[in-house]
């Protein structure tokens, strides 16, 4: 319609640009998509997912897939990568089949008060900014929300330092934050078959178990759907950036870390859990610097990478 609201993929955009957004396209599409505020953030900001559905989320046939982003307010390039999702399934749909044979949740903000933070403050900020019962320090505030899942909570790559960056909070989902993406998971877990949370950065696709390196019992199914995605990827990608690696997380990234939202899906019974880690083109802290003018490169080939993963699972 002529007074759509875009979102531009030229440049990073702040929380308000998001959240005008979603209100816009959701009331531009009622017949498949509703948003919901789902709770307020630590600060008081709405957190806010789609759902998109061409059968109102009542098909008991159709599969549900979750995509989240923002939980670590640095990596700028995760919320577009949600966003891009929605404007593709709403918006410029090239691919109408995949709303005969999925639901869509998508929360392109898990962690609206670090992703604005990170804004104003601070570009490096990885954290929530909670302080009081989940972090009793007003001098450091914020917990990393994928150490504050309840699988093995606190027990690997995490830290009791209220100060660091890998702080797993005195509890699990000690986060409101958190604690969106586990009711998301938990409604709709009986038909929830994929669970993707969009991190930066690397050029992974990373699978359970996190926690320790060992292999789920269906990790075949996991890798094959993986380098689905990576492969389609890999084919659309720029030759600057480098090529996506599919595994185990902790073989492919290098550590292990409980608490993350991966294998929390997972373990409630999710079969395909995924952490990406989108492409950065420098290395240390600048990697989550990916420079604007790439961010509609990268959101193309994720979702190519997406579908591919998708037309994957119709098949099985
Ligand atoms: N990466 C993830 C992190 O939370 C990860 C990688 C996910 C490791 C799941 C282990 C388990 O550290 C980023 N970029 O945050
Ligand atoms: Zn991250």
């Amino acid at each position: 319609s002529r007074n759509a609201v875009r979102l531009p993929y030229n440049n990073y955009q702040r929380l308000a640009e998001f959240d005008n957004y979603l209100e816009d396209v959701a009331k531009r599409y009622p017949d498949k998509a509703t948003l919901v505020t789902a709770a307020n953030s630590f600060e008081g900001r709405p957190i806010k997912y789609i759902k998109i559905s061409s059968t109102n989320f009542a098909d008991p046939r159709k599969k549900v897939i979750m995509i989240d982003g923002g939980i670590h307010a640095r990596e700028w390039i995760s919320p577009p990568i949600v966003t891009w999702a929605i404007h593709k399934l709403l918006e410029d749909v090239t691919e109408p089949d995949l709303l005969e044979n999925f639901d869509f949740i998508l929360l392109p903000i898990v962690n609206p008060d670090g992703y604005e933070y990170s804004h104003t403050n601070n570009r490096w900020w990885r954290k929530t900014r909670s302080t009081g019962s989940s972090n009793l320090s007003s001098y450091c505030p914020g917990v990393d929300g994928n150490r504050n899942y309840d699988f093995a909570w606190n027990k690997v790559g995490t830290s009791p330092n209220v100060c660091a960056d890998n702080y797993a909070g005195n509890r699990a989902f000690s986060e409101v934050e958190t604690r969106v993406v586990r009711d998301l998971i938990q409604e709709y877990l009986n038909r929830m078959v994929m669970y993707l949370t969009m991190h930066s950065y690397g050029s992974m696709i990373l699978y359970p178990w996190g926690h320790d390196g060992s292999l789920s019992h269906n990790a075949l199914d996991l890798h094959a759907v993986g380098i689905a995605m990576a492969e389609a990827i890999n084919k659309e990608a720029l030759p600057i950036f480098p090529k996506y690696v599919v595994g185990n997380s902790v073989q492919v990234i290098g550590y292990a870390a409980s608490g993350a939202a991966e294998d929390y899906a997972h373990s409630v019974g999710v079969p395909l859990a995924y952490t990406f880690e989108l492409p950065g083109l420098r290395g240390g802290l600048e990697g989550f610097n990916l420079p604007a003018q790439y961010i509609e490169q990268v959101c193309r080939e994720t979702w190519s990478g997406i579908v591919a993963g998708l037309r994957r699972i119709s098949l099985q």
